[in-house]
C-alpha cells in the first residue's frame, strides 16, 4: 500500500513538473494583414483598417488544446497590436497584445506571429485591437470546440451563429478619440450600432445592410454573443423568444431562461435559441440598445437583425421586442445575479478561498488641469476629463511593461507602488469631493506566483455614478459578490458567494456600487486591467498586474519570441 500511495505521489510530482502537458491539439495556422478595405454603411463610405479586408474580420475557430500561430502583417500606416480577448495565455504573456503593455506594437511592413496555446479553455471569445480605437473595425470571434468527443453540457445545437455587436462612426475614431484628448472633452457617440457589421433597417439608408438568421421551426440554435462596441453596454432581445443562457466568457454557466439580456463591451454570452415548433406566420426583429448609467451623451439608437423561419412568405407581420429603459439598473442588477459557475466534478469553480492579499480600487471619472495655451479646454468647468483607479490615472510607457520586467530593466519605466486602497477617502458614493483632479503614473502591483487576489472595485460619484465594464488580461475571475453604495468590509463579505460564482474575464461595476472579484496569481508576466470603455481606457483607467515567476519550469514566463516587434 505504501509503495503504491508513494508511486502515485512521484508520478504526480513528476507531471507537475513536466511543462504544461494540455498541447495534445492541432496546429492552427492564420494569416492576418492589416490593410485598408472601403466599406459603405448608412450611405457612407469609409476607408477602414481590416483584417483580410473583412468587417467584421475572419473568425478564429479552434480545439481545446490547439497551438495558435496568427501571423499579422501590418499593412497599414498606423501601430497594431492584436489582443486574443479571454485567452489566458499561461506563461505566453508575449502574445497577449495591449499595446506597450505586453508588446511595442507591429510597425507598418512588420510582422508578428501570435503563438499561443488554449489550454483548459472552452467556447467563445474574441480578438481584437489593442491600441487607441482601432478596436471599432479590427475584431472578430473566436471559437473553442470542447476536445474531440467531449460534449457541450447542454443539448447539442442544430446550428450556430455568431453574434457580434459593434458600433458604426461615419467619421474615423482615431481622429474622434486624438482630438477628444487635446481639447479635454468627451469624444463623438457612434452613428449606429451595428449586428455582424450591419446597421439593420431601422436607421436611415440602411435596409439592405439588415442581418438576417434564417432557421427552421422546432430546431434549438447556438448563437454567440460578442459584444465589440467601444463604448456601450447592451441590452439585446428577440421578439417572440425565449433564449436559454448557458455560457459567459467562455465559462458554462447554470443555464437560466431569459427574454433579454445585457452584455457589456469585453463580454461574450452564448445562448440557445429554441425556434416556435411549426413556421409562425411572422418575422421577428432581434434589437440591441444601450444599458447607459454616466451623465455624457451617448448614442441611443438601435440595432435590428431579422429572425426569418425558412420558406415563410413576404410581407409577413413584424414582431418588435421590448427592451428596458436605457438606465434600467434594476434589470441590470436583476439579470447578473442569475448567473452562476456550473460548479459541478467536470466543471468546479475553484474560488480562491484562503486570501493572500485584499485590495481596494475605486474607479470613476476625474479631470485634469487644462494645459492649452491662452484656451479653456472642453471638459468639466474648463478642464480635461480624466479617469483614475484610486486616483491613479495610468500613463502608458513608451516602451512595454512586460520586456522591462522581463530583463529586470523597469527603473525608467513603471513603478511597484500601486496603492493597495484609496489615497483619500470620502464618501465614495456620496457627495464628490470639490477637488475633482487625478494623480497620473505608470504604477502598477506587484503579485507572487500563486497568490490568491480579492479584488473590490468602488465606482465613484466624481462626474456622475457611473457602470465600468472591467477586463483583467490573463486570469478568469470569480464574481463573488455585489452590491449599492460603498463597500462595508465587514459586513458585506458574509454575503459573498464562494460556492458557484460566476467565472469571467469581464465584469460590469455596477453604477455607485461596488463589485468583489477573486483570482489566484497563476500565471506569470505583466497583466492589464482595465475599464472596457474605450473612452475611460484612454482617459487612464486602466493599471498593470506584475505576477512573479514560480518555481517550476511550467511556472516561468516563457523567454520573448524572436520576431518581437521592437520599439
Ligand atoms: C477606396 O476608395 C477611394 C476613393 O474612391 C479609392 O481611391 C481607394 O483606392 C479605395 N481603396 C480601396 C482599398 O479600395
Ligand atoms: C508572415 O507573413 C509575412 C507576410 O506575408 C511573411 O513575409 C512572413 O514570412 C510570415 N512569417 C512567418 C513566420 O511565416
Ligand atoms: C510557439 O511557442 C512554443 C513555446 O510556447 C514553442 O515551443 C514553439 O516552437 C513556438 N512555435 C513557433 C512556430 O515558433
Ligand atoms: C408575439 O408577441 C406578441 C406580444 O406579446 C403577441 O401579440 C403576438 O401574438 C406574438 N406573435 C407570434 C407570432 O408569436
Ligand atoms: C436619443 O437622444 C436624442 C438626443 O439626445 C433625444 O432627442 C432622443 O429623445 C433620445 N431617444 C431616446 C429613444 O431616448
Ligand atoms: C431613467 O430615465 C427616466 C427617463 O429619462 C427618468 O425619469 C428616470 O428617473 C431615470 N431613472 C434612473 C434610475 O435614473
Ligand atoms: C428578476 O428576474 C426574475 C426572473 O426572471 C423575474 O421573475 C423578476 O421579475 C425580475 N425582477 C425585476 C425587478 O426585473
Ligand atoms: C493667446 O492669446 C493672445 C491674445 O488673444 C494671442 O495674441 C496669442 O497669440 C495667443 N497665444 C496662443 C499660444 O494661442
Ligand atoms: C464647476 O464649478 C462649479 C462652481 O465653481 C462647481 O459648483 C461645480 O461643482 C464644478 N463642477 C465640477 C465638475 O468640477
Ligand atoms: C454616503 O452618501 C449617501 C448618498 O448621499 C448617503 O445615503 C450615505 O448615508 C452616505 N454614507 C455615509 C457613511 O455618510
Ligand atoms: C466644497 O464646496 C462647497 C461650496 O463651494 C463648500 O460649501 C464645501 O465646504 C466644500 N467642501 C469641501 C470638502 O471643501
Ligand atoms: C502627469 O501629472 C503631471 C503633474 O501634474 C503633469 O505635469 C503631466 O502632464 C501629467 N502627465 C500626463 C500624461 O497626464
Ligand atoms: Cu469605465
Amino acid at each position: 500500500m505504501a509503495g503504491a500511495s508513494s508511486f502515485i505521489l512521484s508520478l504526480l510530482a513528476l507531471l507537475t513538473l513536466l511543462p504544461h502537458p494540455s498541447f495534445a491539439g492541432d496546429i492552427r495556422h492564420y494569416k492576418f494583414d492589416i490593410k485598408l478595405q472601403n466599406v459603405t454603411r448608412l450611405c457612407k463610405t469609409k476607408s477602414m483598417i481590416t483584417v483580410n479586408g473583412k468587417y467584421p474580420g475572419p473568425r478564429i475557430l479552434a480545439r481545446e488544446g490547439d497551438n495558435l500561430l496568427i501571423n499579422v502583417t501590418n499593412y497599414v500606416s498606423n501601430n497594431i497590436s492584436i489582443h486574443w480577448h479571454g485567452i489566458r495565455q499561461l506563461q505566453t504573456g508575449w502574445a497577449d497584445g495591449p499595446a506597450y503593455i505586453t508588446q511595442c506594437p507591429i510597425q507598418t511592413g512588420q510582422s508578428y506571429v501570435y503563438n499561443f496555446t488554449i489550454i483548459g479553455q472552452r467556447g467563445t471569445l474574441w480578438w481584437h485591437a489593442h491600441i487607441s480605437w482601432i478596436r471599432s473595425t479590427l475584431h472578430g470571434a473566436i471559437i473553442i470546440l470542447p476536445k474531440r468527443g467531449i460534449p457541450y453540457p447542454f443539448p447539442k445545437p442544430y446550428k450556430e451563429a455568431p453574434i457580434i455587436f459593434g458600433e458604426w462612426f461615419n467619421a474615423d475614431t482615431q481622429a474622434i478619440i486624438r482630438q477628444a484628448l487635446q481639447n479635454g472633452g468627451g469624444p463623438n457617440v457612434s452613428d449606429a450600432y451595428t449586428i455582424n457589421g450591419l446597421p439593420g433597417l431601422l436607421y436611415n439608408c440602411s435596409k439592405k445592410d439588415t442581418y438576417k438568421l434564417k432557421v427552421k421551426p422546432g430546431k434549438t440554435y447556438l448563437l454567440r454573443l460578442i459584444n465589440a462596441a467601444l463604448n456601450d453596454e447592451l441590452f439585446f432581445s428577440i421578439a417572440n423568444h425565449t433564449l436559454t443562457v448557458v455560457e459567459v466568457d467562455a465559462i458554462y454557466v447554470k443555464p437560466f431562461e431569459t427574454k433579454t439580456l445585457l452584455i457589456t463591451p469585453g463580454q461574450t454570452t452564448n445562448v440557445l435559441l429554441k425556434t416556435k415548433s411549426s413556421s409562425p406566420l411572422a418575422d421577428f426583429l432581434m434589437l440591441a440598445r444601450p444599458y447607459a448609467t454616466g451623465q455624457g451623451t451617448f448614442d441611443n439608437t438601435t440595432v435590428a437583425g431579422l429572425l426569418k423561419y425558412k420558406g415563410s412568405r413576404k410581407n409577413l407581420p413584424l414582431f418588435r421586442p421590448i427592451l428596458p429603459a436605457l438606465n434600467d439598473t434594476k434589470f441590470a442588477t436583476n439579470f447578473t445575479k442569475r448567473l452562476r459557475s456550473l460548479a459541478n466534478s467536470q466543471f468546479p469553480a475553484n474560488v480562491p478561498q484562503k486570501i493572500d492579499k485584499r485590495f481596494y480600487f475605486t474607479v470613476g471619472l476625474g479631470t485634469n488641469p487644462c494645459n492649452l495655451n491662452n484656451q479653456t479646454c472642453q471638459g468639466p468647468n474648463g478642464t480635461k476629463f480624466s479617469a483614475s483607479i484610486n486616483n491613479v490615472s495610468f500613463v502608458l510607457p513608451r516602451t512595454a511593461l512586460l520586456q522591462s520586467h522581463f530583463f529586470g530593466k523597469s527603473k525608467d519605466v513603471y513603478s511597484s507602488n500601486f496603492p493597495y486602497s484609496p489615497s483619500k477617502w470620502f464618501n465614495f458614493t456620496g457627495n464628490p469631493p470639490n477637488n475633482t483632479m487625478v494623480s497620473n503614473g505608470t504604477k502598477t502591483l506587484v503579485l507572487p506566483f500563486n497568490t490568491q487576489v480579492e479584488l473590490v472595485l468602488q465606482d465613484t460619484s466624481i462626474l456622475g455614478i457611473e457602470s465600468h465594464p472591467f477586463h483583467l488580461h490573463g486570469f478568469n475571475f470569480f464574481v463573488v459578490g455585489q452590491g449599492f453604495g460603498n463597500y462595508d468590509p465587514t459586513n458585506d463579505p458574509n454575503k459573498f458567494n464562494l460556492k458557484d460564482p460566476v467565472e469571467r474575464n469581464t465584469v460590469g461595476v455596477p453604477p455607485g456600487g461596488w463589485v468583489a472579484i477573486r483570482f489566484l496569481a497563476d500565471n506569470p508576466g505583466v497583466w492589464f486591467m482595465h475599464c472596457h470603455l474605450e473612452v475611460h481606457t484612454s482617459w487612464g483607467l486602466k493599471m498593470a498586474w506584475v505576477v512573479l515567476d514560480g518555481d517550476l519550469p511550467n511556472q516561468k514566463l516563457h523567454p520573448p519570441p524572436a520576431d518581437l516587434p521592437k520599439c
